[in-house]
């Protein structure tokens, strides 16, 4: 039989629409610890949960999904009701893939045993983050992280399988829905972003290679803590404001934190009088965020430690947070620490 070789170029008639998140998932599949697949399916597990959240998310305003649900989560917060369809829809992503044998959310008050004994991963997940800001239209986002279990598969799951360092999260990420809904993910090995092309209802590769300036002009921090900070981040703040940095604050983490990876500066939530652990959850916030940051080369303390090397003693654990260009990070550290 005659063959012909497949001509890609059609000039502007079918222009390439890139790498799907899936097919990146694949290509990279040996780069990880343990290149079974069982983690690129936790990966598509949440890249599914997020689109049907993104949709619910852009649907508010017209469907019953906005204002509280009427329930407070175990940080004693107003639960939105988004707050409890996302993490319903992540739950159940990660139940029905079939690798995962618990998880810790924000929203749940103890850890989730999904009675699934070949699992052999820990999900810790904000499934809605910065949920004050739904109802304002404003960007919120997912945090997740994954970790391998310490405990045989098949027992029952312990606390040492759940209460791990950040240092020991074996891919972690976050997706934003903001303009366009973007997921960055790593698994180690630097890390890659990709948008969400809604008309094909697939994220593609949009970011990658990500790295994060070591330097930067930004500085975020929600000032109407400042009468209650240690005066020595007052006085490092007083130091970027003269070197000609800007105040950008959101008030949704993944948002704050995605703008100061792209652009470069520094996130500050400090322990307060108040609040002596400030208000950032180690477990799933922060830990995430800070193997993202390291990843891209920037750093995340809680100005006296790298938050990676924090061992939680509970799940809903609160940390001070500083994250960020690295030589702000520094700099922060250097002024708290004197
Ligand atoms: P929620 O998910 O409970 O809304 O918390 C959001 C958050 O932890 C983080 O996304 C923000 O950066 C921070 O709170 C904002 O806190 P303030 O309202 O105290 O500035």
């Amino acid at each position: 039989m005659k063959t012909q070789p497949y001509k890609q170029d059609t000039g502007n008639l079918a222009y390439k629409v890139g790498v799907t998140l899936d097919r990146f998932i694949k290509s990279k599949q040996a780069d990880f610890p343990f290149a079974t697949g069982e983690l690129s399916q936790i990966l598509r597990d949440i890249a599914l949960a997020s689109k049907i959240v993104s949709r619910e998310i852009s649907r508010a305003g017209l469907s019953d999904v906005t204002g509280a649900f009427g329930q407070t989560n175990v940080q004693g917060e107003e639960q939105q009701k988004l707050d409890v369809v996302a993490n319903v829809r992540f739950t159940r992503a990660l139940t029905k893939g079939g690798e995962v044998c618990a998880v810790v959310s924000e929203e749940e008050d103890l850890v989730i045993d999904l009675q699934n004994s070949k699992g052999k991963y820990v999900v810790a997940i904000d499934p809605l983050d910065g949920s004050s800001n739904i109802d304002v239209n404003v960007s919120i986002g997912t945090i997740f992280s994954i970790y391998r279990r310490k405990t045989a598969t098949g027992s029952p799951i312990k606390e040492e399988d759940v209460l791990q360092k950040g240092s020991e999260q074996v891919a972690a990420g976050y997706v934003l829905y903001g303009s366009s809904t973007m997921l960055v993910y790593s698994t180690g090995n630097g890390a890659n972003g990709f948008t969400y092309e809604r008309s094909l209802g697939e994220f593609f590769l949009s970011h990658p290679d990500l790295s994060m300036p070591e330097e930067g002009s930004i500085y975020t921090i929600n000032e109407g803590l400042t009468p209650h900070i240690n005066p020595n981040i007052l006085s490092y703040l007083e130091a970027c404001k003269r070197a000609g940095a800007s105040a950008r604050y959101i008030g949704s983490l993944v948002a704050d934190f995605h703008r100061n990876l792209l652009k470069g500066g520094i996130y500050l939530y400090p322990a307060t009088s108040q609040a002596p652990n400030g208000k950032i959850r180690l477990m799933y916030e922060a830990n995430a965020l800070a193997f993202i940051a390291e990843q891209v080369g920037g750093a995340a303390s809680d100005g006296r430690q790298r938050i990676l090397d924090i061992v939680p003693g509970s799940l809903h654990q609160r940390t001070p947070v500083y994250i960020g260009s690295k030589n702000m990070v520094k700099g922060l550290e250097k002024s708290l620490n004197g």
